[in-house]
């Protein structure tokens, strides 16, 4: 397994990468398990709770997720091809943050329920509902698979600052 460098905004290239659109996964191979393997890693070095294979370069509809909290047993999940099937009415704002945006966070909102429809790490198709934070951070993993960040969903002005203070912490760094 090994660590791979997470693209972020305020690099043109990465970010050229970062709003491309996903292709599909023909099958779930070892080729495929081992890029999990390496997302995995990589998000818990990070460290984060979610993290799409275009973050690390591979636009392919991949997303890994860890919600266990500090002190429990660790909870890995795998979405290969992952849909959204339904979207409840009923919508919720949380502070996100982003491992492609570095220490910047801000309120989205979201539908608060979804049901959704993915492959896991065996290639077995998997339908379940999400709420509270898996339906948060599911929607954010998909929104990067479509090429959408979630500075996306804020007012112009929120979105430049953001890339803005990026930019600033990474030349002083
Ligand atoms: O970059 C990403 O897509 C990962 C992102 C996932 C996410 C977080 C919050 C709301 C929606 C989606 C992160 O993991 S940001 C880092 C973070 O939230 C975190 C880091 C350490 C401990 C706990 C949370
Ligand atoms: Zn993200």
């Amino acid at each position: 397994m090994s660590i791979r460098r997470i693209l972020t905004v305020d690099n043109a290239a990465d970010l050229a990468v970062l709003k491309q659109k996903s292709a599909t996964v023909e099958t779930v191979t070892d080729d495929l398990r081992r890029l999990m393997d390496d997302m995995l890693e990589t998000m818990y070095d990070a460290p984060g709770i979610g993290l799409a294979a275009v973050q690390v370069g591979e636009p392919i509809r991949v997303i890994v997720m860890d919600l266990a909290r500090d002190g429990e047993e660790p909870a890995p999940r795998y979405f290969v091809n992952p849909e959204i099937l339904t979207s409840s009415e009923e919508t919720h704002a949380y502070e996100e943050g982003c491992l492609s945006v570095p220490d910047y966070y801000d309120d989205v909102e979201r539908p608060s329920k979804v049901t959704l429809r993915y492959m896991n790490y065996q290639g077995e198709t998997v339908v379940e509902e999400a709420e509270e934070l898996y339906a948060v951070c599911i929607q954010h993993e998909m929104d990067h698979l479509e090429g959408v960040l979630f500075i996306d969903h804020l007012s112009r002005l929120r979105r430049d600052r953001a890339i803005l203070k990026v930019k600033k912490a990474r030349r002083a760094a």
